[in-house]
């Protein structure tokens, strides 16, 4: 047995984050539905940077200031922007190359409390594979946190990450001690047969259908569908 493993832990909620900070060298944030999936998506598409700010009131700052600034809240996009967090919204030509200042319910809120770790990246469903390798290539403590749903535990984004640790472990670089990590890995295992049909329970799933959101929702949970990694450099996020 390698003892020289590495760490792959799960934190289920931002909430939580506190417990695990300042022991990891890598965290991934992770919203699969619908953040950073979005965020994947822009940069997929072209755009050259992300500025994840927490709070409304910041995104207005950075709207006074002649950004081009998204921001939802619940679901929707908050009213005085144009955009929110729609992986669509980022797909437009007249995004590519631009800086865009983005404020989500709870994913950029999760960007904003890991952003003093030494590296932060942004995981989803859209860049798996890519990130998986890149993480195996780090080979570093790496510790994955979920969005969740306003400091809840959520299912997709749990699954996310313990597809990212059931991969990372069986490398045999990575080893997981924390009970979170073994159940979001048993999760993914349970899920990964069918993902879609699995995720179909899940709570913000049922939200965002009740929004009419249902073309998000099936390109947010299509695995691999770009190889980008967003990952946060001063304050931005830019591809790797
Ligand atoms: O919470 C978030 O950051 C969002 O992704 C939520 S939603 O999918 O836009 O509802």
């Amino acid at each position: 047995m390698n003892d020289n493993r590495k760490h792959i832990e799960v934190c289920f909620t931002p909430g939580e984050y506190e417990y695990f900070k300042g022991e990891y060298d890598i965290v991934v944030v992770i919203d699969v539905l619908r953040a950073t999936s979005a965020i994947c998506a822009a940069f997929d598409n072209g755009v050259n940077s992300i500025i994840p700010v927490a709070t409304v009131e910041e995104a207005k700052e950075y709207q006074a200031k002649g950004f081009l600034v998204g921001a939802e809240r619940k679901g929707q996009i908050v009213d005085g922007f144009d955009f929110g967090n729609s992986p669509y919204s980022y797909m437009k030509e007249e995004f590519r190359g631009q800086d865009i200042v983005l404020s989500t319910t709870n994913g950029t809120k999760a960007l904003s409390i890991a952003s003093n770790a030494p590296t932060v990246v942004v995981g989803s469903l859209l860049n798996l594979d890519a990130l998986c390798q890149w993480l195996e290539e780090q080979e570093k403590n790496t510790l994955c946190l979920c969005s969740g749903w306003q400091d809840k535990f959520n299912l997709e984004d749990t699954v996310c990450a313990g597809a990212i640790s059931e991969y990372l472990i069986s490398t045999g670089k990575f080893t997981s001690d924390e009970d979170s990590s073994i159940a979001a890995k048993y999760l993914y295992l349970s899920a990964w047969v069918n993902p879609i049909g699995y995720l179909k329970s899940s709570s913000h799933r049922r939200r965002l259908k009740n929004l009419n959101l249902n073309e998000d929702i099936k390109y947010c949970l299509t695995p691999n569908q770009t190889d980008v990694i967003p990952i946060l450099r001063d304050g931005k996020l830019v591809k790797l």
